[in-house]
């Protein structure tokens, strides 16, 4: 097992990686930007190094510093958390070569994910299903007209090194493909320094359903559950849920199978997930497949009661996993709290917490590192926690949610306890009645 290990991130993630660490009788240590010299995870960790001043590209993105403050530390692995470097194929092949194990993906398997048309095309092969759409990459507007005939309009042109949703655009005839062809590789170009464009079936009101997956260094995998994650507002996610309330256990078991089928395809080493949209049918296709933690993967540890870090830790450490799947026992939901304001186009609202008090009680959990008196910085996401609540049904930890929000008070900035508040007593919502639009066309929040 590792003796100690560097975290890369900040914020409630580094907090929960430094926690299962504790538990797992292993060292910690902090970095972080001088923005955020008073947080918690340098408290909690077992030694602290500065990396640069608040901006990320300075500090929790410079790989240098990073690599220089685990080779003073004496470090022998890195868990680089969500967002910043956890997906950067260079930063996981340096430490590779500095004799630091990456707690993540290999090199090759980010390079080869992080290329849209590559990743499907290795799908395919791997018989995970996939949107009907075009063999790679476009090469002419002419070519990109003859695929549409074939697949038939509406089609959605995506960029190979896009993702979040940025660099693709939906055209529901010849003229918006003209049209389309040219803005979206100028935009892909200018984004990614890449303008490669891809083809696909537009699927119309999809819902966003991904599995967690696991798999060890010697090719066993599982699949542990589903996250509903359809709850988005411009490609962020506010709300997930596990199980979600459009899966049955037929589609799960499909899933499941193929989520392992995409795993086994790129041997796959580590938690990871694959992300589907689900059409009305119950057609699934695959999307992406993310090599990192993912902020949602609470929900998921309440429904199957395991420790996601742990087991991440613990493969990089090459401890070989059962391979038996992982069925959910209760259903989860966690509400994303950012420090934004609903009530203004979900503006940023950086600044000092003048008052907080947490909900609690029985199937309740904080993922925070805020508290009272602490200032948030302007300077990085703007999620300060996540509020998590578990019961034995879908209704039941609507409720709890309800109430949970209705005691979580965080006075001095503006949050988006509010909107989750109103969402909760939705009836679609309640209902299970949404898709990846119902957040731009389903639901209104009203005024305070
Ligand atoms: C799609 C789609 C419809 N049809 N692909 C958005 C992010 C990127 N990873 C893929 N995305 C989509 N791809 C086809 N063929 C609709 C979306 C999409 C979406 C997907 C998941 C969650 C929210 C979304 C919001 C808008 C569009």
């Amino acid at each position: 097992m590792f003796k100690k290990i560097l975290i890369a991130n900040r914020g409630e993630i580094a907090l929960r990686i430094i926690r299962t660490c504790k538990e797992m009788g292993i060292q910690t240590v902090a970095v972080y930007s001088t923005a955020d010299k008073d947080s918690l995870p340098v408290r909690f960790a077992d030694e602290a190094v500065c990396i640069g001043p608040p901006s990320s590209a300075h500090s929790y993105l410079q790989i240098p510093h990073i690599i220089a403050a685990a080779e003073i530390t004496n470090a022998d692995a890195i868990h680089p958390g969500y967002g910043f470097l956890s997906e950067n194929a260079r930063f996981s092949k340096i430490c590779q070569e500095n004799n630091i194990k990456f707690i993540g993906a290999l090199p090759e398997q980010i390079e080869s994910m992080g290329d849209k048309a590559n990743a499907k095309a290795t799908m395919l092969a791997a018989g995970v299903p996939c949107v009907p759409g075009s063999e790679g990459i476009l090469k002419s507007l002419e070519e990109a007209t003859s695929v549409a005939h074939e697949i038939k309009y509406p089609i959605m042109l995506k960029a190979t090194a896009g993702g979040g949703g940025k660099g693709m655009k939906v055209a529901w005839n010849d003229e918006e493909l003209a049209d389309a062809w040219e803005s979206t590789r100028r935009e892909a170009a200018a984004a990614f320094g890449n303008d490669g464009m891809y083809m696909e079936k537009f699927i119309e009101e999809p819902r966003h359903i991904e599995i967690q997956i696991a798999g060890d260094q010697f090719g066993t995998c599982c699949h542990m559950s589903e996250r509903d994650c359809s709850i988005q507002r411009r490609h962020q996610k506010l709300v997930e849920e596990t199980p979600s309330p459009f899966m049955t256990t037929a589609l799960r078991k499909k899933m499941g199978a193929a989520a392992i089928k995409a795993a086994k395809a790129v041997n796959y080493e580590g938690v990871g997930t694959v992300e589907f949209l689900v059409d009305k049918h119950r057609n699934f296709y695959f999307m992406e497949m993310n090599t990192r933690i993912q902020v949602e993967h609470t929900i998921t540890e309440e429904v199957i009661n395991f420790d996601l870090i742990k087991e991440q830790i613990k493969i990089a450490a090459g401890k070989k996993i059962s391979g038996k799947n992982y069925e959910p026992q209760m259903h989860a939901i966690q509400c994303r709290i950012n420090a934004e304001d609903p009530h203004n186009n979900f503006r940023p609202s950086p600044g000092n917490i003048q008052e907080y008090h947490e909900p609690g009680g029985h199937g309740i959990r904080i993922d925070t590192h805020v508290y009272a008196g602490y200032t948030i910085p302007p300077n990085y996401d703007s999620m300060i926690a996540k509020l998590i609540t578990v019961a034995q049904t879908r209704e039941e930890a609507i409720t709890k949610m309800e109430r949970a929000l209705s005691e979580y008070i965080v006075e001095g900035i503006k949050t988006t306890i509010p909107f989750h508040s109103q969402l909760m007593k939705n009836e679609k919502f309640r209902k299970g009645d949404f898709t990846t639009k119902f957040l731009e066309e389903g639901f209104e929040l009203k005024p305070i």
